[in-house]
């Protein structure tokens, strides 16, 4: 299924990676493929609309790309760091969250991507996309990623 894009095809999607890290980023699908090991997973997962989907991606792990930015947590904490989300945004408007702690090796461990090819194609020109492998829904690989917020969960007031 296409979905219409913000992007003209020629200008590579590049993500921000944003909020309470010591170290902001934007980064190209080239700079995700060159900065960090690449993990390949084979994914199923079900789309209320379009059925059941079956993918290969390609991509860094999520966990070392946001670790490089520093978020602003005491690492050797756990505590500090279970109070932590990450907000995924496409392109096109839709965006989803994940806690740190789904991620993180000490808690839930998941191997979340954000993936630099899908099915043996680059994604340098279509964008990022968000691998949650353990979803049993798609709603969650969020495509032509834009920018990834990652800071502290704030307290309701
Ligand atoms: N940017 C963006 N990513 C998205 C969506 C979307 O609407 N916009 N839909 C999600 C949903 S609901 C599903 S099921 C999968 C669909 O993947 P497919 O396009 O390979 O079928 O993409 C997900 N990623
Ligand atoms: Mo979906």
């Amino acid at each position: 299924m296409n979905r219409p894009s913000a992007h003209p095809r020629s200008a590579p999607v590049a993500l921000a990676v944003l909020g309470n890290v010591e170290r902001p980023a934007t980064l190209t699908v080239g700079d995700l493929r060159n900065g960090w090991e690449q993990h390949q997973a084979e994914v199923v997962f079900d789309c209320a609309t379009s059925g059941p989907q079956q993918h290969r991606f390609e991509g860094p792990l999520l966990r070392e790309v946001i670790l490089d930015a520093q978020p602003l947590f005491d690492a050797r904490r756990r505590k500090d760091r279970s109070r932590f989300v990450l907000a995924v945004s496409g392109g096109d408007g839709h965006r989803t969250v994940l806690a740190w702690a789904e991620i993180d090796a000490d808690f839930g461990d998941a191997p979340v991507l954000l993936a630099t090819r899908l099915d043996g194609r680059d994604l340098d020109t279509a964008g990022s996309q968000l691998v949650v492998p353990l979803d049993r829904c798609g709603a969650r690989y969020v495509s032509a990623i834009t920018r990834v917020w990652v800071g502290e969960w704030p307290v309701p007031a």
